[in-house]
């Protein structure tokens, strides 16, 4: 799986996030990506942090829900994320309520507005696993997506099933914002160099000003002259 991340982004980071409530099957899937060592600290402020350094790819996942006193502290990771992934244990209907709760105030984040968002539907081999469209619904129900562009797969961490399909959407994704952004900056350059041209402009016609000026006094000199 590591190669949906080798020939892309060669030369900018890319910051990616992931979250769920514990054991909704994020260490499995850190695990599943098999990019390289999965290194686990825990920060003075006391949550479990696990992260991955993948050439120029980097990807942190903790545990949310429960913990708002500790929230504020974990703000400070936000900033230049490209995307995040949440990870929903499909099987647990009884904290979804709970999950859905905890990803809504991800998504409202400001520091989050301009994310790629990947839901994975995850432990989809269990019996009363929610499917995808229930999830996209309940999503939908709350109505809180507003600016990101966001979709739901299914996925079984434990086998990497549904994992490479959605990683390879999440590239996709990443790589058409990059390339909007690209466009935008070249926008940015059109305007100076409009700019520039005005300053050409102005600076020719004083010239030409001038120069028309001197050959009038030149020609004044010359009928004197006569
Ligand atoms: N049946 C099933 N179990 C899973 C799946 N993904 C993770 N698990 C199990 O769920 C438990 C919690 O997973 P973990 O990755 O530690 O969750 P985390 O707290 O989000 O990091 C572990 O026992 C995993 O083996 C899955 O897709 N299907
Ligand atoms: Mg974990």
């Amino acid at each position: 799986m590591g190669k949906i991340f080798c020939k892309l982004w060669q030369s900018e980071e890319v910051k990616i996030l992931i979250f769920g409530l514990d054991a909704a099957g994020k260490t499995t899937s850190l695990y599943q990506l098999k990019l390289g060592e999965v290194v686990t600290t825990i920060p003075t402020i006391g949550f479990n942090v696990e992260t991955i350094d993948y050439k120029n790819v980097k990807i942190t996942a903790w545990d949310v829900g429960g913990r708002d006193k500790i929230r504020p502290l974990y703000r400070h990771y936000f900033a230049h994320t490209d995307a995040f992934l949440f990870v929903f244990d499909s099987n647990d209907k009884e904290r979804f309520a709970e999950a859905l709760d905890e990803f809504t105030r991800f998504v409202n984040e400001d520091e989050l507005r301009e994310c790629v968002i990947l839901v994975i539907a995850n432990k989809q081999d269990l019996p009363n696993a929610m499917t995808v469209e229930e999830i996209e619904a309940k999503i939908n129900e709350k109505n809180s997506i507003k600016t990101q562009t966001w979709k739901v797969f299914p996925a079984v961490a434990t086998t990497g099933d549904g994992l490479f399909e959605a990683l390879d959407w999440l590239k996709d994704q990443l790589a058409l914002k990059k390339t909007l952004g690209y466009f935008r900056k070249n926008e940015k350059d059109t305007t100076t160099v409009e700019k520039d041209q005005k300053v050409v402009r102005n600076v020719r016609n004083k010239f030409e000003y001038f120069r028309d000026s001197l050959l009038k006094v030149k020609t004044l000199f010359w009928f004197k002259s006569l």
